[in-house]
């Protein structure tokens, strides 16, 4: 008997007992064991479309994930239609754990993380050398959030036929960040995309920058049977249009990987970095931190990395590097 509206402790007594053996067989197998594997190509607006065995599917996120979501490179179970006939609607039940997660905060102040993607290995920083003009504030927070994340970064320096690489290499050379130079006339004959597709091989790649910095040029000159739209930098104000606004995967032809083309972003938010994360990809430096005061920020007068590099265990360039990157936290990017 059930009063209706009301649980009392009795009530839970009765209905649980758990005790071993009594359990209900659901509790014990894992949910929709059935449910087939799918890789999440992109998301858009509660529609997400999912490869499952090679055909292309429309899911949507079953009820029982609640507020849990899917998104552009998560691996997940679905259920359902799986036929990819057309107004099929298959549902996912499941995100399995990721390896990675790229988030974003729209800015330092705002809580609100965004996952831009799941499961990449690397993170391709596009930068134009001009047209848009590069923020090396939008670089160096691109890179906290990867090191953070644990991708690897590459740097992707475009359209080096209206400028110079030469001034913002010397600024990254202690990073020892690898890095791509492209120009117009090398995304028509092959080359850009040859150099790129090297960095590329066996790995989740996803393509992050400013609009109209060339990420989805790019793109489609690695996977050149899927043209995605590409859009004019503003000759006025040097600004792209916003012209990709939802985030792709597409594999590369010869089976080798996967690049993730992306919305152009305004800023890189860095609210949920953990700088002790951040230290990580700086294994010259990660030791000599054993001496300094709790919860250091590694810029104070008692930080112990001064001491570590004037004792020659790493190069003082490093160390400004890191010091660089921890306070791009602090700064506004366009400073
Ligand atoms: N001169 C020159 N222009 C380029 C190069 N690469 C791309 N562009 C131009 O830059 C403009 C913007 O390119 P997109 O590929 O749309 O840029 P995007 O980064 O995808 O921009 P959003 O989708 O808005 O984020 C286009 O007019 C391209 O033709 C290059 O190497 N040299
Ligand atoms: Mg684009
Ligand atoms: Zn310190």
């Amino acid at each position: 008997m059930r009063r209706y509206g009301k649980h009392t402790d009795e009530d839970d007594v009765r209905v649980r007992p758990n005790r071993k053996g009594n359990r209900p067989r659901t509790s014990i197998r894992p949910k929709h064991e059935d449910a087939s594997e799918g890789f999440v190509v992109t998301v858009d607006r509660g529609r997400l479309t999912v490869l499952v065995d090679g055909r292309t599917i429309t899911a949507m996120k079953a009820r029982e994930l609640g507020r849990k979501s899917a998104v552009v490179g998560d691996q997940v179970a679905v259920v359902g239609d799986l036929s990819g006939d057309k107004d099929t609607l298959a549902r996912i039940v499941r995100v399995e754990e990721r390896r990675s997660v790229l988030r974003r905060t729209a800015d330092d102040d705002d809580p609100y993380e965004r996952v831009v993607v799941a499961n990449a290995d690397q993170l391709a920083i596009v930068t134009a050398l001009a047209d848009p003009e590069p923020r090396p504030r939008l670089i160096d927070r691109c890179l906290v959030a990867a090191y953070d994340a644990g991708l690897e970064p590459l740097l992707v320096l475009t359209k080096s036929d209206l400028a110079s690489a030469e001034n913002l290499m010397s600024s990254y050379g202690a990073l020892g960040v690898p890095y791509v130079v492209t120009s117009r006339e090398e995304l028509a004959d092959g080359e850009a995309a040859d150099r790129v597709r090297e960095r590329l091989a066996g790995r989740v790649t996803a393509f992050v920058g400013h609009s109209g910095v060339g990420k989805t040029t790019l793109v489609n000159a690695l996977v050149p049977d899927r043209q995605r739209t590409t859009g004019h930098v503003n000759a006025v104000t040097g600004r792209g249009r916003h012209t990709t606004t939802s985030a792709l995967a597409l594999p590369l032809p010869d089976g080798s990987g996967w690049v993730i083309d992306t919305p152009g972003v305004r800023s890189f938010g860095l609210h949920h970095v953990d700088p002790s994360r951040v230290i990580h990809a700086f294994p010259d430096l990660e030791p000599g931190t054993e001496g300094c005061p709790r919860a250091c920020s590694h810029d104070e007068v008692d930080c112990a990395l001064d001491q570590w590099v004037t004792d020659g265990h790493a190069d003082p360039q490093r160390l400004y590097s890191l010091r660089r990157l921890l306070e791009t936290r602090e700064r506004r990017e366009g400073d």
